[in-house]
C-alpha cells in the first residue's frame, strides 16, 4: 500500500483562509463565530473490509469515495452536504452522520439507499434500533454526486455546539465485503469535527 501517494485528508474552516492539515494531525478548534467547516478528502482512500479478513485495505471503489463535506450549524438545524467521486445507484449505500452534543449521549443517524430506494430512506439510531423521526431530511443526487441531510436541532434538544462524525458504506450484494470512506480522515477510522457553536 502506498499510503505516501494518498491525497491527504485536509479541512479549512469556511470564512479563514484554507488552511490544509495531514490527516490525523492535531487541528485547532474554529473561532467562535465558525459555524460551518468545510472538509477536504480528495479521491483515492477507500478502504474495504469484510467478513473473512482482519483488517483494511485499500481499494479504489468511486462509488463510495467521498471528496468533500461542509457541515453547517444553522438556527434550525445541522446540514451535511457531501460530494462524492463517482454516486451509483449500486448495492447497498449507508451515510452516516454522528453528532455529540454537550451534556446528551451522541445522536447517531443514517441515510440508507438500497434498490428500489435510490432516494434514500432517513433514520435515528436509538438504542440500536433505526427509528423514523419527525425533523430529519435528506437528499441524494446522483447526476451532481452530491448526498444531504438535514437535522432538526429539535432532534438534538437545541445544543450551543455540535461536533459532527462522517462517514460512508457501501455493501456489495454478497453481504460481507464492505468499502468506506469519510471526509475527515484519509484512514478507515473517521472523526469528528471541531465544535460548531450555534447562531
Ligand atoms: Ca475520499
Ligand atoms: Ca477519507
Amino acid at each position: 500500500m502506498k499510503l505516501a501517494l494518498l491525497a491527504a485528508a485536509a479541512f479549512a474552516l469556511i470564512a479563514t483562509p484554507a488552511t490544509a492539515h495531514t490527516a490525523g494531525e492535531a487541528t485547532s478548534a474554529p473561532g467562535p463565530d465558525s459555524k460551518a467547516i468545510a472538509l477536504q478528502d480528495g479521491p483515492g482512500d477507500v478502504w474495504t473490509f469484510s467478513d473473512f479478513a482482519v483488517g483494511y485495505e485499500l481499494a479504489a471503489q468511486p462509488a463510495a469515495d467521498v471528496l468533500r463535506a461542509r457541515v453547517t450549524h444553522g438556527s434550525n438545524a445541522v446540514s451535511v452536504r457531501m460530494v462524492f467521486d463517482d454516486l451509483q445507484r449500486v448495492d447497498t449505500q449507508w451515510y452516516r452522520c454522528h453528532i455529540r452534543i454537550p451534556g446528551r449521549p451522541t445522536a447517531r443517524f443514517v441515510l440508507e439507499a438500497k434498490k428500489g430506494h435510490w432516494g434514500g430512506t432517513a433514520w435515528q439510531e436509538l438504542e440500536g434500533e433505526w427509528v423514523h423521526v419527525p425533523g430529519l431530511g435528506h437528499s441524494i443526487d446522483y447526476a451532481s454526486d452530491t448526498v444531504t441531510l438535514r437535522v432538526a436541532r429539535t432532534l438534538l434538544g437545541r445544543p450551543s455546539w455540535v461536533r459532527v462524525r462522517l462517514f460512508n458504506e457501501l455493501g456489495l450484494p454478497d453481504g460481507s465485503t464492505f468499502f468506506t470512506d469519510n471526509p475527515r480522515t484519509a484512514t478507515p477510522h473517521p472523526a469528528f469535527t471541531p465544535p460548531l457553536p450555534s447562531t
